[in-house]
């Protein structure tokens, strides 16, 4: 699937191809990201991409004709019969999930706008962006990190890139809940690390059991810090008697 990026600063982006799991889905172009420099498509003499509101205030805006320029030269490179939705990031953006990420996943892939100072124009967004994603309720200096976010997520999603396939599909959110805790060697932590010892059942060899221990901790982790999510989880039929079972013992456990 390919990405084309369009970013005041496409320098930011190499850096986070080269390392970790997802490397290879970037360097496999199972993930073909290509940056597009938006100055380059800026207004002669000086190349200019933004300028100050209409109506006032403070900070700057981007133009809408560079970025329609932008927009042209990468859609002609594309060239593909089905157009690649424009995606926007922006606070005002609909919240990125993993089931958001699943979508990109297995789509064709995306042309991801980063906005800089106050944003877009306006009627650029109106006239051709496809897609608005926030990736949370604040406000950052420019749409590249929730860019980079949305493009890492889909590629541990890549077929061949985490070592083991169960790894994502036992992640959190991929079942709508939070993540079980993970432990791994010693068994028993000294004295003076706390001395804490790996709850048995995971030594046990008795995998159906692990895999019930594993469920009942992401749902009280869940019901006690995201209990949204579990009412969407419900909503979903996605709980079973026996985790409805288990949200029973741990909220009446708290009573
Ligand atoms: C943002 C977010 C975000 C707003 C103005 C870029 C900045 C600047 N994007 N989720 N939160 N974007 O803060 O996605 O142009």
């Amino acid at each position: 699937m390919r990405f084309d990026v369009i970013t005041l600063f496409p320098e930011l982006f190499a850096p986070h191809f080269v390392h970790g799991v997802t490397r290879r889905a970037f360097e496999s172009k199972q993930i073909d990201v290509r940056l597009w420099a938006l100055r380059d498509f800026g207004d002669p003499p000086h190349s200019r991409v933004d300028d100050r509101p209409y109506g006032g205030g403070p900070g700057m805006v981007l133009l809408a004709q560079p970025l329609e320029r932008a927009l042209a030269a990468i859609r002609a490179d594309r060239a593909e019969d089905a157009p690649a939705p424009l995606v926007n990031f922006s606070p005002a953006g609909e919240s990125l999930r993993q089931s958001v990420v699943a979508e990109f996943a297995s789509g064709s892939g995306a042309i991801l706008l980063c906005a800089r100072y106050e944003g877009v124009d306006q009627r650029f967004i109106e006239h051709r962006v496809d897609r608005e994603l926030s990736i949370g309720d604040y406000v950052l200096s420019g749409g590249e990190l929730p860019a980079l976010i949305l493009l890492d997520a889909v590629a541990r999603l890549q077929p061949g890139v985490l070592g083991d396939s169960r790894s994502h599909e036992q992640d959190s959110f991929s079942a709508g809940l939070l993540d079980c805790p993970h432990y791994s060697r010693p068994t028993t932590l000294d004295a003076d690390h706390g001395g804490a010892s790996v709850p048995e059942v995971l030594l046990s060899g008795n995998h159906a059991a692990i895999d019930r221990w594993r469920r009942d901790r992401a749902l009280t982790l869940t019901i006690t810090r995201r209990p949204e999510l579990i009412a969407r989880a419900r909503a979903d039929g996605q709980l079973t008697g026996p985790d409805e079972a288990a949200l029973l013992r741990s909220t009446s456990s708290k009573l």
